[in-house]
């Protein structure tokens, strides 16, 4: 139903002539378009690409929009018992942002030519994935500071780098994301300081949920590199910009004074300053829990996609009536 594919017919028809004539990627035209990338030119949807970059930048983006989606969910739980109307408020006021990062993140992704209603298809029949994170509970009001600060703070770190992804429409939509990430980390590190503040209970509440997410949190990265199968031609695609393992250091290296300031104490024995590499050892990452929540949904995975399904299904008439009007607004001009 919806398209942001910005072709004319015309372009649509020259593009897929092209496509046809170069049934095989041949290497001078990969050069050629390493060459662009190379000397820093953005790629434009409009643009001549390999398949496998059109590919893995949709899969990427449809992840992205979908873990902004799903990533409402938990946070969503808190909305009716926050502990004060200005807490309501703002709390209201970020998962309304991640519902617009979905948006402008599933129009990027629409522009290399894949339908919205298929992202979502994907998504609901479990064929895509989310990021992990959100398949983690949210069971105490610590864990909304926890999740600004910590998820927000590493969706920061990870989505910098991608204001300057060779592709132009994910590109310029990560800046914006990344403004209002932002605030959501600040408000974020704003409750849990008000927490470590607060009564020996409080503290002890902001303690426990940082116990809870901060591994968690490290896998939002992704897997080591050694595992990560599409990092090398991603980066020199220049989709990323860095590795999973230097974004999750360069993460750790920033949170862990920001914890110290709080009194909170990150729960890694193994995690100390390291003088000669100037940056924090940290301990092993249980990488089969990450996998596990990959392949089998993790402990709320299920209930978050039947979530979506629902608020899906309740959307219908809302998208049926759209559909409407735009076909009666496109009739009275067509008359
Ligand atoms: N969770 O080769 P790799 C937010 C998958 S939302 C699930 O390293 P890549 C927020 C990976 O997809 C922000 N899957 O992959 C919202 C691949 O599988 P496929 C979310 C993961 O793409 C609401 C396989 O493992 N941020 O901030 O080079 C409230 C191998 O991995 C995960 C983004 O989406 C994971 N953690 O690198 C609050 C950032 N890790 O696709 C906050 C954009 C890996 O081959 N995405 N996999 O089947 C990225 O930067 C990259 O896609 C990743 C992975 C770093 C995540």
């Amino acid at each position: 139903m919806y398209s942001t594919d910005l072709r004319t017919d015309a372009e649509k028809r020259r593009a897929q002539k092209a496509d046809a004539k170069r049934s095989v990627e041949d290497a001078a035209f990969l050069d050629a378009f390493q060459a662009r990338i190379d000397a820093g030119d953005i790629i434009e949807a409009k643009d001549i690409m390999p398949e496998g970059y059109r590919k893995t930048l949709v899969r990427q983006i449809s992840q992205h929009a979908h873990s902004e989606i799903v990533g409402m969910l938990p946070e969503g739980n808190w909305v009716t018992r926050a502990p004060t109307l200005r807490r309501k408020l703002i709390l209201l006021a970020k998962i309304q942002d991640e519902a617009g990062h979905g948006l402008y993140l599933y129009s990027a992704a629409e522009t290399l030519g894949r339908s919205r209603d298929d992202m979502v298809a994907d998504l609901l029949s479990g064929k895509a994935k989310y990021s992990t994170i959100f398949t983690y509970p949210t069971p105490t009001w610590a864990d909304m500071g926890t999740i600004g600060w910590l998820v927000d703070g590493a969706a920061i770190t990870n989505q910098i780098p991608l204001c300057r992804c060779s592709f132009g429409p994910y590109a310029r939509a990560m800046v914006r994301v990344c403004k209002e990430e932002s605030f959501h980390q600040r408000q974020g590190y704003e409750i849990v300081t008000t927490l470590a503040q607060g009564t020996p209970e409080q503290k002890q509440m902001a303690q426990e949920s940082l116990d809870r997410i901060w591994w968690p949190s490290l896998m939002m990265f992704g897997p080591p590199d050694g595992a990560s199968a599409h990092s090398s031609q991603n980066m020199k695609w220049k989709i990323k910009r860095h590795s999973n393992d230097e974004l999750r250091q360069r993460f750790i290296d920033t949170t862990v004074p920001q914890a110290e300031f709080l009194g909170l104490k990150i729960p890694d024995p193994d995690l100390k300053w390291n003088e000669e590499r100037g940056r924090y050892d940290f301990g092993d990452i249980d990488w089969s829990e990450m996998w596990a929540v990959i392949k089998g949904g993790g402990i709320c995975g299920k209930a978050r996609i039947r979530a979506r399904k629902a608020a899906h299904k309740e959307g219908e008439w809302v998208r049926a009536a759209a559909a409407a009007y735009a076909q009666k607004r496109n009739s009275e001009k067509a008359a």
